[in-house]
């Protein structure tokens, strides 16, 4: 299933996968088709018939084993659906806007019935994987999990979470690529349909307000106390006084240019219904000086673009030098690893935002906890408790870090929800726990540095993370491991 397509509008594949299935007419036996409710379903969205007659849609008889290619190439058949009228300019992002109208659903329903009316009742695992594929898109969670464990059936015995390092190491040795990835996606819809189905609960936020994050002293707060109080206690907060001790002369513009104009860096974008983390999406390269002087004369083509988690130490090591990382977050196991350990150079990052641009409502990878010194101007912070996820309508397609649906503009449904809001400060460093959805908007031009950092309060979740990523992707695996061998030190 990971296809990927690179050209807009996609090229046509030549080679298309066959489609491996056998009529069976014991197939509407309910015992032998676990489809059959599926396929009622779909008939009643298509019309009638619709399992019986070719679809017409179809451009020939292969039907591509993914369903995203297939839609990328229906659109290209159906240019004037896809394209021209849409302004983004990044392929995903256009597929999930087109997903979303009539026309595909129809074609995605139809092409589920076309491959379920011709398959037999003993589909193979590829085959399962492939009519996941196909509920993944059509939004339809339950029938894509039910198909993705008829793919994934005894290819593993326990839940992930429940395998220890040795097991899951075992596991991930001895099974097939194909197979990780069927389990990847397992476990993402898992997440996903158990969202969904907390989300019908009641929420019990048992607060009626819009909450406030304390503000502390940094002259009076300890880092011992820092991290019981705050950071074990996964509570949100603000210390305050702390720039002097983080650098030596104000990060101004000029400043910032001098020590780092001539950097390229890439700016993003949000972008609506984008699945990019925090909708955000590459967009234009420019200098860091280009982009400040694009800020301060006010350029429109600048004025929503944000210079976004910019590895100081990676990118500009002559930035990093004159900052100094907060002791409250010294301890962090990402610096304890091998210096060639993934995120182990990250952060410190850059943030420089015109006033008015904002990222989408997101929630930091791998578990990981965050902290932001803010150098210029203000920003004004919305983030809610981790139990609060499945009701922000969370929506996991891309990966394990959701994008969200719901409406930040709904401040009633924030308040319900239990939103707390807050306005940082120059000079002010937030603490913000693991797993908090957060969405932040630039009230002025800003500065700000940060970093996500993994300790005793998030290890355990950390894991669970790395562990999940590590069936696709081998550093986060060997960063399971090097995090583990940390935390066993300084236990
Ligand atoms: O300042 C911002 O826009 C938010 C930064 C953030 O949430 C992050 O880097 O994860
Ligand atoms: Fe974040």
């Amino acid at each position: 299933m990971c296809e990927y397509i690179t050209e807009w509008p996609p090229p046509d594949s030549s080679d298309s996968a066959e489609v491996d299935l056998v009529a069976d007419p014991t197939c509407q036996d309910q015992a032998w088709n676990p489809y059959l409710e599926d396929m009622v379903r779909l008939k009643d969205m298509t019309g009638p018939d619709s399992a019986n007659k070719k679809s017409k849609l179809d451009w020939d008889d292969a039907i591509p084993d993914n369903a995203r290619l297939s839609l990328a190439k229906w659109a290209r058949q159906n240019q004037g659906l896809a394209s021209k009228s849409d302004p983004s300019t990044h392929v995903k992002t256009r597929l999930n806007r087109l997903k979303k109208t009539h026309s595909a659903v129809q074609f995605l329903a139809q092409q589920i019935l076309t491959i379920l009316a011709n398959g037999n009742c003993h589909r193979s695992k590829a085959t399962h994987f492939m009519i996941a594929s196909y509920f993944h898109e059509l939004g339809w969670y339950d029938s894509a999990l039910k198909a993705i464990q008829l793919a994934s059936a005894g290819t593993w015995k326990k839940p992930l979470g429940d395998l220890d390092r040795n097991e899951f190491g075992m596991l991930v040795e001895n099974t097939s690529d194909e197979e990780r990835e069927v389990l990847w996606w397992h476990e993402k819809l898992r997440l996903q349909c158990q969202m969904r189905a907390k989300a019908r609960d009641r929420l019990d936020v048992k607060v009626t307000a819009q909450r406030q994050v304390a503000r502390v002293d940094g002259k009076d707060l300890s880092v011992a106390t820092f991290r019981q109080d705050f950071v074990r206690a996964q509570k949100p907060v603000i210390i305050t006084r702390t720039l002097s001790r983080c650098v030596k002369e104000s990060w101004t513009w000029d400043l910032i240019r001098t020590v780092a104009g001539q950097k390229e860096v890439v700016l993003k974008r949000w972008e609506k219904d984008s699945l990019e983390w925090a909708r955000l999406e590459p967009s234009v390269t420019s200098t860091v000086d280009n982009f400040i002087t694009g800020i301060q004369q006010r350029d429109e083509k600048v004025m929503s673009l944000y210079l976004f988690d910019w590895s100081l130490p990676l990118f500009c090591p002559e930035l990093n030098r004159l900052f100094e990382m907060p002791e409250y977050f010294r301890h962090d196991y990402l610096k304890m690893t091998p210096d060639h350990a993934l995120y182990r150079q990250s952060w410190p990052s850059l943030f420089i935002a015109p006033k008015g641009v904002r990222g989408g409502l997101h929630i930091d990878a791998f578990a990981s906890n965050f902290w932001m010194m803010l150098l210029q101007g203000r920003k004004k912070w919305t983030f809610f408790d981790p139990e609060v996820v499945p009701h922000l309508k969370p929506c996991y397609d891309e990966s394990f870090d959701p994008v969200f649906d719901q409406d930040m503009e709904d401040s009633a449904k924030l308040t319900a929800l239990g939103a707390f809001e807050i306005i940082l400060e120059p000079g002010e460093i937030l603490f913000v726990p693991r797993g908090s959805p957060h969405q932040v908007d630039n009230l002025e031009d800003s500065v700000a540095v940060s970093g996500n950092f993994v300790d005793d309060s998030n290890f355990e979740e950390t894991i669970q993370h790395l562990k999940i990523n590590g069936l696709l992707d081998p550093r986060a695996l060997d960063l399971l491991n090097e995090l583990s061998t940390v935390h066993s030190k300084v236990k």
